[in-house]
């Protein structure tokens, strides 16, 4: 019996993430609503999938202020465009590179 739980559990393991395995969500939602970012302060995992929705009517990005670390795009009104966060834990800045007085932080770990 034991013997079965076990192999059972294996069997389903791989499909398993290790952020939801932790109890946090495996996609991150954040929204960009009157030029601002909701949460300004975003928390994920390494590699995890960020998911950003703008419910204003002009386009915004969410960009790395360090070039290459991680983009959007244009994002246009209620449109929604993913990027990874980086594999590397730390603290990024980001903004909106059309209104760069938009800012934000992204906190791997
Ligand atoms: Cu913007």
């Amino acid at each position: 019996m034991a013997a079965g739980l076990m192999m059972s559990f294996a069997a389903i393991a791989p499909s398993v993430t290790a952020a939801s395995a932790s109890g946090a969500p495996a996609v991150v939602h954040v929204k960009i609503v009157n030029f601002m970012f909701a949460p300004m302060t975003i928390k994920a995992h390494p590699g995890e999938l960020i998911q950003v929705t703008n419910k204003d009517t002009v386009a915004h990005t969410l960009t790395s202020t360090k070039p290459k670390q991680f983009t959007t795009g244009n994002i246009g009104h209620n449109q929604t465009k993913g990027f990874r966060a980086p594999k590397k834990p730390g603290t990024y800045h980001f903004i909106c590179f059309i209104h760069q007085f938009m800012t934000g932080t992204l906190v791997v770990k």
